[in-house]
Parts: structure tokens; sequence; C-alpha cells
């Protein structure tokens, strides 16, 4: 099959821009989609450091000027893997440019902007999606197929937590490249915004929409050096979330996410229970997916460990062979897989702006609660 060239400019080379870029180096080896990406330019802060990583990654071009990317004729996606505060005014010049977005989560620094970005990319028409890879582990697509399959019946239960430790030291600081994160300029929120987004979303694409929210937030280390200013400063994000929720189909949630986990570097986990079944994910071991199911024989019944790796499992077929496992940084060549499938065919792939509006919906929500110490109802 020939294939089309697609030119990928990607801005922010970080953790993020990495897991990007080797994605779309390896998507075609894998996949047969009917794109070829190649990588045309990378925009960095630095000059040094851009042409290092264009020189190690193999980007044809690079520049320290976003807009230039964005206004770059010969650039057909932008890829936004920048601090969370610049992704509207980016995702917004590039839907006015036509060109397609893949954005980093979360969407936004909050709904508000959230919904200028979705009403950019819906007014301009390009495809346009969010990097939420979480749901594109195998064992995690696997979850969603079970559930849909009605195999678990009616739910009555979805717990899942993002745990880490990371930032229990006073010493880390806030802003700058490495921990930007920290500072709520860069980041809007914390842990909610940046890890619960991640449970957000798988929780509603398994479960359905998330209609109310109870959060208690917490902010451990009240104060930090703030690199980009040389000044201790107040810490505005929330170090720790855990909040409780209903779901439209009657299900009750219950959501913990903390930087302050000592011993777990990115435990991000999930149960859901069901009338007839139960099923149970665990990053740290992320192509297994446990299952229960009542409807067994007794005498062997019993939770199943199933390894997600023969080709009938979700995007198995595409790499080796039964029992030869995948990690994580496959599910952004997964993801990569599907945007430009769906791009090619004309389909959005989700989750698209509109759909990461929902969760930056629920996130607002979340805070909102704690903030106010109320119930919320999550806007629509
Ligand atoms: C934060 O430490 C972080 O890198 C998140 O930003 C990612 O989204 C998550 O996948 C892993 O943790």
């Amino acid at each position: 099959m020939k294939k089309k060239k697609l030119n990928i400019g990607l801005i922010g080379f970080g953790f993020m821009g990495r897991t990007h870029s080797n994605a779309y180096r390896k998507v075609t080896n894998f996949f047969d989609i009917p794109y070829e990406p190649v990588l045309q330019t990378i925009c960095g802060l630095e000059e040094d450091k851009s042409k290092a990583f264009a020189d190690r990654w193999g980007y044809k071009t690079w520049t320290t000027d976003w807009h230039k990317v964005v206004e770059d004729k010969n650039v057909d996606v932008i890829d936004i893997c920048v601090p969370n505060n610049v992704h509207a005014e980016i995702a917004i010049a590039a839907a006015k440019a036509g060109k397609a977005i893949l954005c980093e989560k979360p969407l936004a620094l909050n709904s508000e902007q959230a919904k200028t970005m979705v009403d950019a990319v819906e007014k301009a028409g390009v495809a346009n999606m969010v990097s939420f890879n979480y749901r594109r582990v195998p064992a995690v697509t696997l979850a969603k197929k079970l559930i849909d399959e009605g195999r678990l019946g009616r739910i009555f239960h979805y717990r899942a937590n993002f745990l880490q430790d990371w930032t229990i030291s006073t010493k880390v600081p806030q802003g700058g490249i490495a921990t930007w994160r920290l500072d709520v300029k860069a980041a809007g929120s914390g842990v909610t915004g940046d890890l619960l987004a991640h449970c957000i979303d798988t929780a509603m694409w398994h479960n359905g929409p998330i209609n109310n929210v109870c959060a208690m937030t917490e902010t451990f280390v009240k104060e930090r050096m703030n690199v980009d200013t040389g000044k201790v400063e107040p810490v505005g994000i929330d170090d720790a979330c855990t909040f409780f929720c209903k779901f439209d189909n009657g299900s009750l949630g219950n959501f913990e996410s903390t930087r302050y986990a000592r011993g777990h570097k990115a435990l991000y986990t999930f149960e859901i229970n069901g009338e007839n079944a139960s099923i149970a994910w665990d990053l740290h071991d992320l192509h297994r997916l446990s299952y229960f199911d009542h409807r067994d024989d007794s005498i062997v019944r019993g939770w199943r460990s199933i390894h997600v790796t023969d080709g009938d499992m979700p995007y198995m077929d595409k790499w080796w062979v039964p029992g030869l496992q995948i990690g994580y940084e496959h599910t952004f060549v997964h993801q990569a897989a599907d945007f430009l499938q769906g791009m090619a065919e004309g389909k959005p792939a989700s989750p698209t702006f509109r759909e990461a509006l929902a969760t930056q919906q629920v996130c607002d929500a979340v805070l909102k609660s704690a903030r106010n110490k109320s119930w919320e109802k999550v806007p629509r």
C-alpha cells in the first residue's frame, strides 16, 4: 500500500514529547494505516536542546517558536506536549490554520478554557484527540469490551486510585521545565488534573457519565521554591484528592489520588463490581486483567488473572506471539494508530476534545466540591 506522508510538528519535548515521537516512529512498522508519519519539526524552549532532540529522534527541522510550527504549510498535524497553560493558545491557533491536533492531557487549565478549544476545532472541522493513553493498554480496552458485552451485568461500584510519591520532599521546587506540574499557573490543578483525569477518562469510557461529586483535597506542603521566580511561594495545587461520585447508570464511584503515597511510583488501579462479575486492573502489572465471574461453577469459582497477550486481545495481533507482553510505550503507538486511522476514515478518534471537556468538567466539579465542602453537580 502506498502511504500518504503526514508531516508532524511536535511542540514540547519532555517526557511526553519522547513518548509521542517514539510512537510516530514505530506505528507503521506494526499497524496498517494509510499514512506514513514524518517527523517534520520539533519545537522546544531552548535552541541547543531542540537541535539535540531533532538529531536524536530524526526531526527534519527544529525551532523555538511554536507559531512557526503552526504556520508551517509543510506541517499537517500539531502535537501538543507542553505544560497545560499553553495548550489552549496553541490548539486554537492550530485549528485556525486547519491542522489536525493531538493534545496531551488534561485538555486545558479548566473547563471554560477547554470549551474554547472544543469550539475552535469543531468550527474548523479538524481532527482532534486528547492523549489519555491508558485507555489503550490492551487489558484496559479488554475491560471495556467485557463491560460492553454485558458480562458484569448491572454495575454497582467503580473505584480507582492513582498513587505516586515524588513530591513528598519539601525541597522539590515548583515551576520550571521539570516541576511545572507543581505550579498552579502552569498546571491548573495538582493530582486532580494530572492523575485523576486519567482515572475519570477511563471510568466514563467504561461506565458512562458522572453526574455528582463530593471531594476533599489537601496541599501537604504549603510553600515551595518557584524555579521561575527564584522565590519561595505558596503552593496552589492539590497534593492529594479523594472523591465520591454518582454515575448516570446508578453506580457509585470512589476515587483517590496523591503524590504522597510513599512506595508507590505510578500505581493506577481500578476495580469494577457488577451484579455477575468484577474486574480489576493494576498499571504495575499492566498486561494482566483480573476477572471474577459468579456464574462459574462454585468449585472452580475464583479470580482469574488473564494474561492479555493472545492475538484475539485488543491490539495484540499487531505485536509478538501469545505470552509475550507489551508495555507503557505501546499505549502511545496504539494512540497514534487510532488517531491516524481516524483521520484517514474521517472519523474522530476517541477521546476527542469534546469528550475530554467532559472529563475536565468532572475535574472542575471535584475541585469546586473540595473548596465548598459540598456535593456538586457536574455541568454538561
Ligand atoms: C506525573 O508524574 C505523570 O507523569 C503524569 O503527568 C502522566 O500523565 C502519568 O501517566 C504518569 O505521571
